[in-house]
């Protein structure tokens, strides 16, 4: 780390090596000093300037500012988003492009399992439904929009794993920072209503969801995924089947023409290009419906640890959370200005959130924001702050959410096989210039 650049690229590289460097060898087990001296120096250099607050940074932490990299993916109809897999397709969302309240379809996460459908027209399309019902019934989607009350809901949905590339050991899959989650306007009927239409038996106990995509082997007899939920949250009346997305058809890689949202649940509940509910006396058993897959353990765990298929439990609510939306990170005030407005949105899975604070020092005092109630249910909230800093230099907003359960978002979330339910406070840099 001759040079700044130096610096820069090495934590692209090798955080670790980065870290030691500015922040020195580990002397005991697991503590390091706090950055001073040509560690500071150099920091400063690569982040491109002085941290008033370096005092009460945390050691080992990497700036919010050297800890990313955007590449822009091409899909119709889509744009901005940073892709992770194209076989199958996986981008996600940067945080200032999930600014708007009900987020835009271009902007839209996707997270493909196998291979979509060839045709997702909405033409000849049908959804069975069957299982433990009275009745198998079988819907063209106009019939769905005649025969049931149609709803438009903002609703938030979220990847299980998102946030899997902040864990420690990395755990295996999409390296997923904080763009699996997106709050469109959803536009269906309920569940609910189409299973009571089917009659729904007293030995229902779970749903299992089937779509139209295939396995990524070609092999016709594997799935990519098919996975459920108990029946009490399907017969929550905001749990829909959607035909549009923000007013418009679904984007083909959304789900396109039907598909579950399933609101406040692992993103993988809401099955796209769905064509069969099917209601279960038993709980689902279909491709990734089993430990590790959108498990977690009963228990913490430590970091690394093997844990037995026994001790999982399969994810329900999602964790509280929150995202700073504006500014974008790496925002330089206008020289002469110490005061900034940021925002973003806060949403905590079947809850709602209570609280929201933001810090510019590391995480040594809070600033409590405005905090708006959400249009709906399940809707993620807007929240809001002004923030004055005391001196020019590098600092750091860090954001965090509160729910109505006094649950909050941890700096580092309880490590898990699968790296699922990462809901870290999100940091950006900010940079003040005189
Ligand atoms: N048929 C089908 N449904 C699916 C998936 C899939 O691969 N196939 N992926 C699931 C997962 S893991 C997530 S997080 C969400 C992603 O929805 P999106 O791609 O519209 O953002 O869809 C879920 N529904
Ligand atoms: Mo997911």
């Amino acid at each position: 780390m001759r040079k700044d650049r130096g610096l820069r690229e090495l934590y692209e590289q090798d955080p670790i090596a980065a870290d030691e460097a500015v922040f020195g060898r580990r002397t005991g087990p697991d503590r390091r000093g706090f950055l001073k001296g040509a560690g500071l120096a150099a920091m400063g250099l690569a982040i491109g300037g002085a941290i008033p607050f370096s005092r009460t940074m945390p050691a080992g932490l990497i700036p919010a500012a050297l800890a990313e990299s955007v590449e822009d993916f091409v899909i119709e109809g889509k744009n901005g988003l940073r892709v992770l897999n194209d076989k199958p397709v996986n981008a996600e969302t940067p945080p200032h492009l999930l600014d708007d309240d009900v987020t835009p379809i271009a902007h839209y996460f996707i997270r493909n399992n196998g291979v979509p459908p060839e045709s997702t027209s909405p033409q000849g399309w049908r959804l069975t439904v069957d299982g433990e019902v009275n009745e198998t019934l079988n819907f063209a989607i106009s019939e769905l929009a005649d025969r049931f009350e149609v709803v438009t809901l903002r609703l938030q949905h979220e990847c299980g794993g998102n946030g899997r590339a902040g864990f420690n050991p990395p755990a295996s899959g999409n390296q997923w920072t904080t763009g699996a989650i997106g709050n469109a306007e959803w536009t269906g009927v309920r569940m609910r209503d189409v299973l009571n239409a089917a009659g729904v038996k007293d030995s229902a106990i779970y749903t299992a969801h089937h779509g139209a995509d295939s396995h990524l082997s070609g092999d016709p007899d594997k799935v990519p995924i098919s996975r459920g939920v108990p029946i009490w949250k399907a017969m929550d009346p905001h749990t829909l089947i959607v035909w549009r997305m923000n007013g418009q058809d679904i984007h083909p890689m959304n789900g396109a023409p039907l598909r579950i949202l399933c609101p406040g649940w692992p993103g993988s509940t809401s099955q796209k290009w769905l064509t069969r509910i099917q209601l279960r006396d038993v709980v689902h058993d279909g491709t990734k419906m089993s430990a590790p897959s959108y498990s977690v353990p009963y228990h913490s765990v430590q970091p690394g640890a093997d844990v037995a298929e026994a001790d999982f439990k399969i994810i329900e609510s999602m964790p509280v959370k929150s995202l700073i939306t504006s500014p974008r990170s790496g925002h330089h005030l206008p020289t002469g200005h110490r005061k900034l407005r940021v925002r973003g949105h806060a949403w905590s899975g079947d809850d709602v959130v209570t609280k929201m604070e933001v810090s510019y020092d590391f995480g040594a005092t809070w600033v409590t924001a405005d905090l708006h109630a959400p249009p709906n249910p399940y809707s993620w909230q807007r929240w809001e702050a002004e923030l004055s800093f005391p001196t020019k230099g590098y600092y750091e907003i860090w954001a965090r959410a509160t729910n109505d359960r006094g649950e909050q978002q941890p700096f580092i979330p309880p490590w898990n096989p699968k790296g699922y339910l990462n809901n870290a406070m999100h940091r950006i840099a900010v940079m003040v210039p005189a």
